[in-house]
């Protein structure tokens, strides 16, 4: 069934997609949109946090109104499910990103092993850094030596066998401090999580706030942890990145050549599919069979990592994985995991697309399955990428829909060590502009696509408002891409920006929208804010900075969004959390926290209002500092 333009257009606000939202109807495929109607009403329990099946005495819920059941079987009142199932939110998020970053660490050892052929250590320079941070010596080490100790030095991280993660060096003196102060200085990646498990089976942690406090250490084991060694080990293995141009839509794809879209998380399988792609004789195949390259487009935060580091063209965000296959243009799909709904499969079977699952612990249906490991992911990437240039003749003329716009230009690659480059070598510069106001504050943008939320639309408002008031923005994920889209992402767009940023973005030729990566690159912020607190002998908390996630949906984002407050960053959410059923909760998390941490959640689906939160906020931040 057609969809009516004010239909399109209440679904997103960009060019592209409201074109294959249509080309997707006429295809006759279901699209995330009308699954999303199809649930409505969703349910309220849920969604306010008070339903909980932790066990087979339940499944309970708790009747918000007061009149019906006020407990579970066993007891549990409104604030202890709230608490469970948020705590159970964060575990999951905290070990997904946690075990991508495991799966770097298993090929940074296997490299240093020489059982990873294709995969190199880009930059000795991050490897030396890191590795002295875990007190590893590189003194007559070759970088192989030092790449399998510093892998054994981070699985331990993983373990039981610490008092604090390493990577709490980099954290400022203050906030240590309070963590310990709380008892949420995190221990072991794992063991955080392990352990929220068992606090919330029946029976265990019954106390809502000390349940909520482990949630934060959780969230920090994430941060400071599971992210932190994805994203160090990801510049070491594949390279530190630094400012590149590029573009994005799904104008990006190409009619006349081989189109393999990399969507998932981890660039393990992503890059080597890029260096296949080099490959002469697969190229000498691609044009006998009529095609005049082979192009890589990126899809979610596997994308975001090649475009940080090799400037390929991103096709789109969480909600454009679909309408993607909707062009009739993409010869092979490749993913890994996270954010690759399931639903992909099916949807191409409408199409001639081949798609390929990689990952051992991710497998979809309607996906041909060809496992990745190290030792062989090299051969593998190569028989993909001929499969891909084989299936290029087999498109369906008659399904085929270009993109009718041309990409938006962007430039990504701000890695922190690429924005103190641009700045000289040190904080020093962003400091000054910070205190002479030319700069009023940095805020990290960030997260997903949400089908609730009018696709883009909270990214973009919100970020334009914080430009226009002089906030520099930096962003990944999904909320990068948005803003790419809309144009934000090249030196020109300096011309949206205040006079003070408009200044600064001309006298270093950037954008005033930076965009520094995957989602599990949301520790360079933390990274950065840490550099700019330790700078002036101070803590995070007194910065003027904040966090957004406007159209989050994922757990991932409840751990980004708790470490973030956790490290003293004031963080904005779009979509509400499901801790609604619990009053308490909801105070504590937006009201008393700010006393213990420095900082808080705050919860506004309105951009606009949010813009406005944190313009509020950071006004008192700079009044506190006197500036
Ligand atoms: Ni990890 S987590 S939808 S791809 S940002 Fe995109 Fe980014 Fe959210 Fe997923
Ligand atoms: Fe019900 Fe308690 Fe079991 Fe949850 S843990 S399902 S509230 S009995």
């Amino acid at each position: 069934m057609l969809l009516t333009k004010a239909e399109i257009e209440a679904r997103t606000i960009t060019e592209d997609g409201q074109v294959f939202l249509q080309k997707a109807a006429q295809d006759g495929l279901e699209t995330v949109w009308d699954r999303y109607q199809a649930q409505k009403p969703q349910c309220g329990f849920c969604e306010l946090g008070l339903s909980c099946r932790n066990c087979s005495m339940g499944p309970c819920r708790i009747d918000p109104f007061g009149e019906g059941p006020q407990r579970g079987v066993c007891g549990a009142d409104a604030d202890i499910i709230v608490a469970r199932n948020l705590g159970r939110m964060i575990a999951a998020g905290a070990a997904s990103h946690s075990d991508h970053g495991r799966d770097l660490v298993e090929v940074l050892r296997k490299v240093g092993e020489g059982h990873a052929p294709g995969y190199t250590i880009r930059s000795e320079e991050k490897l030396k850094k890191v590795a002295a941070e875990f007190g590893i010596a590189a003194d007559g080490k070759t970088p192989a030596d030092l790449a399998v100790e510093l892998a054994h030095a981070m699985e331990e991280e993983f373990g039981t066998r610490k008092k604090a993660l390493t990577f709490l060096g980099r954290v400022p003196e203050k906030r240590r401090a309070i963590w310990d102060k709380l008892g949420i200085t995190p221990r072991g990646i794992d063991r955080e999580t392990s352990e929220m498990m068992h606090r919330t089976h029946m029976g265990v942690d019954n106390d809502w706030q000390s349940l909520l406090l482990h949630g934060l250490r959780n969230a920090l084991s994430d941060g400071w942890g599971g992210s932190f060694i994805a994203t160090e080990v990801s510049d070491i293995l594949f390279g530190i990145p630094q400012p590149v141009p590029s573009e994005v839509n799904l104008g990006v794809l190409k009619e006349n050549q081989v189109n393999i879209v990399l969507h998932g998380h981890n660039p393990i399988v992503s890059e080597m599919i890029y260096e296949a792609a080099q490959d002469p004789e697969l190229l000498a195949l691609a044009s006998e069979k009529g095609a005049e390259g082979i192009n890589l487009a990126g899809l979610c935060c596997t994308g975001n990592e090649l475009l940080m580091r090799r400037g390929i063209p991103m096709a789109g965000n969480h909600l454009m994985t679909e309408l993607a296959l909707s062009t009739g243009l993409v010869d092979m799909m490749i993913v890994d995991y996270q954010c690759i709904m399931p639903a992909l499969g099916e949807i191409a079977t409408c199409y001639h697309t081949l798609m390929i699952s990689t990952s051992d612990k991710a497998k979809f249906p309607h996906m041909a399955h060809h496992e990745f490991h190290p030792e062989t992911a090299q051969s593998k990437a190569r028989e993909l990428v001929r499969m891909a240039v084989e299936n290029y003749e087999r498109r369906l003329p008659a399904k085929v829909l270009p993109a009718p716009n041309t990409p938006t230009r962007m430039m990504a690659g701000f890695s922190v060590e690429a924005i103190l480059g641009a700045l000289g070598g040190s904080p020093a510069p962003l400091i000054e502009a910070i205190k002479s106001g030319a700069v009023q504050g940095a805020v990290g943008v960030v997260g997903c696509n949400n089908p609730k939320i009018r696709q883009d639309f909270g990214h973009v408002t919100l970020t334009r408002h914080l430009i226009e008031n002089d906030i520099l923005v930096v962003d990944t994920g999904c909320a990068a891409v948005a803003h790419a889209k809309a144009g934000l992402k090249v030196p020109e767009a300096a011309a949206l920006a205040g006079p003070g940023l408009q200044q600064v973005c001309k006298s270093l030729g950037i954008p005033p929208v930076l965009h520094m990566g995957s989602c599990v690159d949301n520790v360079r912020i933390l990274d950065l804010a840490a550099a700019l607190a330790n700078a002036l002998g101070t803590d995070i908390s007194d910065l003027p900075l904040a966090a957004a996630a406007p159209e989050w949906y994922s757990e991932k984002a409840v751990s980004i969004a708790c470490y973030a407050v956790a490290s003293g960053i004031f963080t904005v959410l779009g979509t509400p959390p499901p801790i609604f059923g619990s009053p308490k909760i909801v105070k504590l998390l937006t009201e008393d926290i700010e006393g213990l941490l420095g900082a808080s959640f705050a919860v506004e689906p309105d951009p606009e209002k949010a813009a406005a939160r944190i313009e509020q906020h950071i006004r008192q931040k700079r009044k506190a500092l006197g500036l």
